[in-house]
């Protein structure tokens, strides 16, 4: 179903007329789109390589380094750890080749971006995981950073520390009195973004996307989430589309997510509605469950035309092209 015929639907026409407009066309490439707010610095890093005719994974890599670089961000070293208080990162990088590198669980490094990418460019593997993903950086000219937490991170995990509850629900907004898109915090004052996903086309018409992550704050140690797998955290297609998520990863691990959102857009459903049909498989198996948390997804097709969705409101893309350089909030479904 398209998205025309989508909104014509009874009992949803009403609220469409309230809704922001989303792009449906006309093509549009270069193109990057990230999840969250905190994407526009991370769209203008990678938008620097698209505006010059480079190429999407280069670009998708840029931007990732951009929020890594971060320090106090909830991306990369300077984000929450899990409950032995050690920072673990995931990443995933994907090119229009369907080249991939991801490394999931890796310790004290700077740019698990580029780890990633390292992995893709010169190993026959995928992924690496914890130890022998530091091992392989620490061969291949990464360093070593400080164990240290962040001091946002430091405080956050002393307050954790206090009630030490296991509470996997994450990125159900609550905002505080800062602005529409300021950082979201939980009851207990956390943040709970930890993560950057971004898809891009280049001036070739060519997709990548990169995603990458410190996890859910205060995992079990060795907790991986959807992040850092393809085809759940990301997918890219490129003769179809690219499409990334954020939220309880586990539940987007349980539908391949991303490439489940790939897979409608195959189908004919715009990005948009590609990434609803995503989100309704985690709600139609169980309801409850998913009114206590939060995925979102957005997805980028082959034509440039972009759409996103999520389980519950406050799921916001940044987008940046040509003719836009906005954050976007998503429609919902609960
Ligand atoms: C995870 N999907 O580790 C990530 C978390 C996330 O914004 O997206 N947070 O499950």
């Amino acid at each position: 179903m398209h998205r025309k015929d989508f909104l014509k639907m009874g009992g949803l026409g009403l609220a469409a007329i309230n809704l922001p407009k989303w792009p449906i066309g006309p093509a549009t490439k270069p193109i990057v789109i990230s999840t969250w707010d905190s994407g526009m610095p991370v769209n203008a890093a990678a938008w620097k390589l698209l505006s010059a005719n480079g190429k999407s994974v280069d670009a998708v890599e840029a931007g990732a380094r951009y929020i890594e670089d971060t320090i106090n961000c909830c991306v990369g070293i300077g984000g929450y750890p899990d409950r032995n208080g050690i920072v673990t990162l995931d990443a995933c990088i994907m090119d229009e080749h369907a080249n991939c590198g991801a490394v999931a669980g890796v310790e004290r490094i700077k740019h698990p971006i580029s780890l990633a990418r390292r992995v893709m460019e010169s190993t026959p593997h995928v992924m690496l995981v914890g130890q022998g993903a530091q091992e392989f950086a620490l061969q291949n000219g990464f360093t070593l950073e400080s164990a240290d937490l962040s001091a946002d991170a430091k405080d956050a995990y002393k307050k954790w520390l206090e009630k030490t509850h296991y509470k996997p629900v994450i990125n159900i907004e609550k905002k505080k009195d800062n602005g529409p898109f300021a950082p979201h915090f939980f009851d207990d004052g956390s943040v709970n973004h930890d993560t950057m996903g971004l898809v891009a086309m280049d001036s070739a018409g060519d997709l990548s996307g990169a995603v990458t992550t410190s996890g859910m704050a205060f995992k079990i140690h060795g907790r991986v989430g959807d992040s850092p797998i393809i085809g759940a955290g990301l997918f890219v297609d490129n003769e179809i589309g690219a499409a990334t998520s954020s939220g309880l990863g586990e539940e987007v691990i349980r539908i391949c997510g991303t490439h489940t959102v790939v897979e409608y857009m195959r189908h004919g459903y715009s990005p948009e509605d590609a990434c609803k049909k995503a989100c309704e498989r985690i709600v139609n198996r169980d309801r409850e469950k998913a009114k206590t948390l939060q995925v979102g997804f957005l997805a980028l097709n082959k034509n440039g035309e972009y759409g996103a969705y999520a389980i519950q409101k406050g799921f916001v893309i940044s987008v940046t092209s040509e003719s836009e350089n906005q954050i976007h909030e998503a429609k919902f479904l609960l």
